[in-house]
């Protein structure tokens, strides 16, 4: 039993998304981050750079916070959407940590200088919204020809697609990218990927592209 401390973000729905795909049993915490509740003393003891998602294995009972670091473990836990060696398994991990690196943390300054600050900030609207421009180019080339990011369904999909589903928030038109609007689509319909995004709480369907 995984206990997961989450709210409803895309470094959030990772982890939900994932533990459904392994069928793995969690119990769901929710964190407020809008109320500030990332900073209680009994959560930054799990998640001490206070920020979700978070996890406790009851199994050990470790915890472990970082969403890629929690997808690797949660993986190599149930032995699913990583392989275990070899080229497969790093070709997974360069693209989680391309996710990691580029799509998280460069769409989030999307998300607040397009929606939430916009008009106030042009250089920062224009130096991200180009980088999100070029990271979806990124993954429209690698999505040519393969189903899924490495060709086979792993936790590097898993962490990109929370962040594309926020694509309307960064005024990101998908049928700019067609490899990317067509797995976007097909991951939509998964019920893992259902369920997962409705944890901790429903506040929408998901979104889809016209
Ligand atoms: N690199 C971290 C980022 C986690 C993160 O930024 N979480 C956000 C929600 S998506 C958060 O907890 N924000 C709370 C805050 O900014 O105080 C991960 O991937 O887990």
């Amino acid at each position: 039993m995984i206990d997961l401390y989450t709210w409803t973000t895309p470094n959030g729905r990772k982890v939900s998304i994932a533990l459904e795909e392994m069928g793995l049993p969690y119990t769901v915490h929710a964190v407020d981050i809008g109320k500030e509740e990332q900073f209680k003393p009994e959560f930054l003891k799990i998640s001490p750079n206070n920020r979700i998602p978070a996890i406790v294995d009851r199994d050990n009972g470790m915890s472990l916070m970082e969403s890629g670091a929690i997808l690797i473990y949660l993986a190599d836990k149930c032995g699913k959407l990583l392989p275990k060696s070899g080229e497969a398994r790093y070709r997974v991990l360069e693209w989680l940590m391309w996710q990691m690196g580029g799509i998280g943390p460069m769409l989030g300054q999307v998300h607040h200088f397009v929606k939430y600050h916009k008009g106030k900030a042009p250089y920062a609207e224009e130096r991200y919204l180009k980088e999100a421009y070029r990271l979806y180019s990124v993954l429209n080339n690698q999505l040519e020809g393969r189903e899924y990011v490495v060709n086979d369904y792993s936790i590097a999909d898993i962490s990109i697609w929370p962040w594309i589903s926020r694509f309307e928030w960064q005024t990101i038109d998908l049928n700019q990218y067609p490899n990317v609007k067509r797995w976007y689509v097909t991951m939509a319909k998964r019920p893992g990927v259902q369920r997962g995004y409705e944890a901790p709480k429903k506040v929408n369907e998901i979104p889809m592209p016209a």
